[in-house]
């Protein structure tokens, strides 16, 4: 059997990679995650065959940026989903990347831009302010509170949700629009991946930390948004998210 590249480096060392904890929401949809940051670094984790376990946290403004995920290890904290994977492949020198092209790294940079800069605040439009599917975000993210604080709650974070929106500019545009948008990055990000079986080409690379969790969370989900119907109408998209899921955590897959 092939020995992971962290066995490896162990034997090497004489020590075992220390525990990594990811601070992050709890399992939600079916998915690992439902924020696609927190997936994300729960994906990059796996791809790279880091030992970690995870950590719920139910309210994001007691992290130490107010946001998740965050990650804690050997005694450092690291935030922002960017951050944790720069510094998670430069400390255990994590080899995903390793032989690609600078133009293929260009293209995969600015890619995990669009996803995280662009089409998140489109999703975030979908699952908090679009009143076809703010009841599903409620009972999803604050189920576990009871009746009358579930609702409290979720009114006061959708309220955050729509400042944060009309401060981005997106919040100012109106709901046709907002699709609009997000429709195009989706038919960009399946462009991009073609035929492949990876954005990282025949194997998975450090994007498709990025790429699975922003389309798994717009594929999987039932909210029945234009986003989800232009996303499920590629079978190229739809298949890659089966297959990373498939490859990644298995345990998901219906028995
Ligand atoms: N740039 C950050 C974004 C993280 C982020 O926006 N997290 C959201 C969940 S998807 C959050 O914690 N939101 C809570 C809030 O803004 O109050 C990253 O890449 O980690």
């Amino acid at each position: 059997m092939r020995r992971k590249w962290t066995d490896l480096l162990s034997a090497r060392t004489g020590r075992r990679p220390p525990m990594i904890t990811l601070y992050q929401f709890a399992p939600a949809f079916g998915l690992p995650n439902a924020s696609p940051f927190c997936m994300k670094v729960e994906t990059y984790l796996r791809l790279a065959g880091l030992e970690y376990k995870t950590a719920r946290v139910n309210n994001p403004a007691k992290a130490p940026k107010g946001k998740l995920p965050y990650i804690f290890d050997d005694g450092r904290i690291v935030c922002d989903s960017h951050f944790i994977l720069h510094y998670l492949r430069e400390k255990y020198r994590v080899p995903l990347n390793d032989g690609l092209t600078g133009h293929e790294l260009l293209t995969h940079k600015m890619l995990a831009r669009m996803l995280d800069e662009h089409i998140y605040f489109c999703a975030l439009f979908a699952r908090w302010l679009d009143p076809d599917h703010t009841a599903k975000t409620r009972d999803a993210f604050f189920g576990f509170l009871p009746a009358p604080l579930k609702q409290i709650i979720f009114i006061q974070a959708r309220r955050n949700v729509r400042k944060a929106l009309h401060a981005q500019g997106l919040g100012r545009h109106d709901m046709s629009d907002i699709y609009g948008l997000g429709i195009e990055d989706i038919e960009t990000t399946a462009a991009l991946l073609g035929e492949a079986p990876y954005f990282g080409g025949e194997a998975p690379r450090e994007i498709d930390a990025t790429a699975y969790a922003f389309l798994a969370n717009l594929i999987v989900p039932p909210y029945d948004t234009p986003l989800r119907v232009a996303a499920s109408g590629h079978a190229n998209l739809t298949a890659y998210v089966d297959r990373m899921t498939a490859r990644l955590f298995p345990e998901l897959l219906p028995a």
